[in-house]
C-alpha cells in the first residue's frame, strides 16, 4: 500500500502542473569571464522569455541552442532577447562571441519544463514519515489505544 502511494507519487504525472499558464518572464542575466549568472534559468513551456543579457566587462554572447536564438551584449550595456520557449527540454546557452581564452566553457543552462521534482520529493518525505509512524509505533501500544 505504501510502496503503491510512493511509486505513485515519484512517477505519475500531475496533469494540473504540466500545463502551467504561459506567462512572460524576464531574467536579468550576467555575463562575466568566463560565466553567466545566473548560470541557468527554468521557465515553463510556452511562456515568454526574455533574458536582459548585460556584460560585467568585455563583449559577450548568449546564443541558446535548438532555439537558434541570439543577442550580443557590449561592455556596461543591456542587451534584450525575447522569445517563446515552445520546446521542453534543457537547452545549453552558449557565449558566441570570442570573449578570451575560456571562452568555449562559458556556458549556461536553459530548462524548459516543470520543476515537479519538489512536489514529488515533498510527497515522498510525507510518505516515510507516514510510514515510520505505521512501522516503529509499538505494538502494545496500538492496542491499548484501540482498547
Ligand atoms: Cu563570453
Amino acid at each position: 500500500m505504501i510502496t503503491m502511494a510512493a511509486t505513485l507519487a515519484a512517477f505519475a504525472p500531475f496533469p494540473v502542473l504540466e500545463h502551467p499558464p504561459a506567462r512572460a518572464r524576464t531574467f536579468r542575466v550576467e555575463a562575466s569571464q568566463y560565466a553567466y549568472s545566473p548560470g541557468a534559468i527554468r521557465v515553463n513551456p510556452g511562456d515568454t522569455v526574455t533574458i536582459e543579457l548585460v556584460s560585467r566587462d568585455v563583449v559577450h554572447g548568449l546564443f541558446v541552442d535548438d532555439y537558434g536564438v541570439s543577442i550580443t551584449a557590449d561592455p556596461g550595456q543591456t542587451s534584450r532577447l525575447t522569445f517563446v520557449a515552445d520546446k521542453a527540454g534543457s537547452f545549453r546557452m552558449r557565449c558566441n562571441v570570442t570573449c578570451g581564452a575560456m571562452h568555449p566553457f562559458m556556458i549556461g543552462k536553459l530548462n524548459v519544463g516543470v520543476n515537479t521534482w519538489l512536489y514529488r520529493s515533498l510527497a515522498l518525505a510525507g510518505l516515510a514519515v507516514a510510514a515510520s509512524f505505521i512501522l516503529f509505533i509499538p505494538k502494545n501500544k496500538i492496542r491499548q489505544e484501540t482498547v
